[in-house]
C-alpha cells in the first residue's frame, strides 16, 4: 500500500495513526504542499486525485482512495483488529460525533487552500488569518473538551483508543503550531500526553515523519 503524505497533515496524520495502530505495512511517498507552488497541483498528482489533497492511498490491486475517514473506514473494515470503535453503538456514535466536530466543522475552515483564498482573494493579513484559525479551533474544542470531560479516561473513551483520538491528536498538533492557547482543554490536553506515549501515535507524529521523509 502507497500513503501519499505530507508531514505535516493533519488528515495524512490520522491516516498514519491508523496504520501503525492495526500494524499495516506502507510505503509512504511525499506531496510537498509548499514546495514549488504545491506538489499536489501538479499534473503528476492530479492524476492520482483529482481534489489536489492529500492523503491518499494506493492498494496494491492499484484502487486508489482518497478522503481520510474514508480511508480509515476501509483499513477498519480490511483489518478490524485493533477496532477504532468499541461494541456499544451509542459510544460509537459519540467517538463519530467528536471525530465529525474535527474532520468536518474545524479542518475545512481552517485548510491550507482556505487560509491561501482568504489572503490573496480578501487581503486578510497574518493576525486575521491567526484569528481566524484559532476561532474556529475554539469553537470546536470547546464542546469537545466538554463532551470528554464525562467520557474520558486515558483516551477520548476511557482507555480504549478509537477513532475519536486519531482525529483528535492531529487537531491538537496542528492547534499548537498555530499557537492556540491549550490552557482551557485540560482533558484535551491530557489525552494528547497520553496519546503521544503510544508508538502508533509517536511515530505517526510530524517530527517523526518529517526526520525520515521530508528533505
Ligand atoms: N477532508 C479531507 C481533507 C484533506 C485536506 O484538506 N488535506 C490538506 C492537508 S491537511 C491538503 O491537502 N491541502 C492542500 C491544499 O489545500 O492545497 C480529508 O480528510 O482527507
Amino acid at each position: 500500500m502507497i500513503l501519499y503524505d505530507y508531514y505535516r497533515s493533519s488528515a495524512c496524520y490520522r491516516v498514519r495513526i491508523g496504520l501503525n495502530l492495526k500494524g499495516i505495512n506502507y510505503q509512504s511517498k511525499t506531496v510537498h504542499l509548499l514546495r514549488d507552488g504545491g506538489e499536489q497541483l501538479s499534473y503528476e498528482y492530479h492524476a492520482i486525485n483529482p481534489q489536489q489533497r492529500v492523503p491518499c492511498i494506493r492498494l496494491d490491486s492499484g484502487e486508489v482512495i482518497s478522503q481520510s475517514m474514508a480511508i480509515l473506514e476501509y483499513l477498519e473494515a480490511s483489518y478490524p483488529t485493533p477496532s477504532f470503535f468499541t461494541t456499544d453503538p451509542v459510544i460509537n456514535a459519540k467517538i463519530r460525533a467528536i471525530a465529525n466536530i474535527i474532520a468536518a466543522d474545524i479542518h475545512p475552515l481552517n485548510n491550507l487552500s482556505v487560509l491561501q483564498y482568504l489572503q490573496t482573494e480578501f487581503e486578510i493579513d497574518q493576525d486575521k488569518k491567526a484569528m481566524w484559525y484559532e476561532h474556529w479551533v475554539r469553537k470546536g474544542f470547546d464542546a469537545i473538551e466538554k463532551r470528554l470531560s464525562h467520557s474520558a479516561g486515558e483516551f477520548s473513551f476511557a482507555s480504549q483508543i478509537t477513532l475519536a483520538d486519531l482525529c483528535l491528536v492531529p487537531q491538537v498538533y496542528n492547534a499548537k503550531r498555530f499557537d492556540v492557547d491549550m490552557r482551557a482543554y485540560p482533558t484535551i490536553q491530557r489525552i494528547y500526553e497520553n496519546a503521544l506515549m503510544e508508538k502508533a501515535f509517536f511515530n505517526a507524529s510530524p517530527e517523526q515523519v518529517e526526520a525520515e521523509n521530508v528533505s
